[in-house]
């Protein structure tokens, strides 16, 4: 068995949701907050059977889309910020950060 952690952009919890539910998968959500950006992404524990990781991984990738997000960034540390411009950085936010780990016990009292 494995737990698959999938880090999402909140615009496409929703369908992703719904597509793990249709293709039987169980799932909890969770709100979680990106380190870089400091903005609001989501984060999915889905616990399966490693014969059907690959077709998790597929409907991860189906559902979510990567997105350009502009970043301001603070003014220097030190130094004199009257010179200091903030010109807005485009990064490019990925469609699913997923991570596969191997489940040692499964428990569901
Ligand atoms: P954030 O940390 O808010 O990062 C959002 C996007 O900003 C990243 O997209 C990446 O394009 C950029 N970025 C992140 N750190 C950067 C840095 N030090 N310098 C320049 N650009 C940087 P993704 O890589 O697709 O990551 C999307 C979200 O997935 C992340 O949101 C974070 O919540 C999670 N994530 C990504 N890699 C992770 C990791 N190794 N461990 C845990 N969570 C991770």
């Amino acid at each position: 068995m494995k737990l698959i952690i999938a880090v999402v952009q909140d615009q496409d919890s929703n369908r992703l949701s719904a597509a793990l539910v249709e293709h039987n998968f169980r799932a909890t959500k969770l709100a979680s907050t990106g380190g870089f950006l400091k903005s609001g992404n989501t984060t999915f524990l889905i616990g399966t059977d490693d014969i059907r990781v690959d077709k998790a991984l597929q409907i991860i990738k189906d559902n979510c889309q990567a997105r350009d997000q502009l970043v301001t960034p603070v003014s220097p540390m030190g130094g004199n910020a009257d010179s200091f411009v903030p010109y807005p950085v485009e990064v490019e936010v990925g469609g699913a950060t997923v991570f596969v780990l191997p489940i040692e016990q499964f428990h569901n009292f």
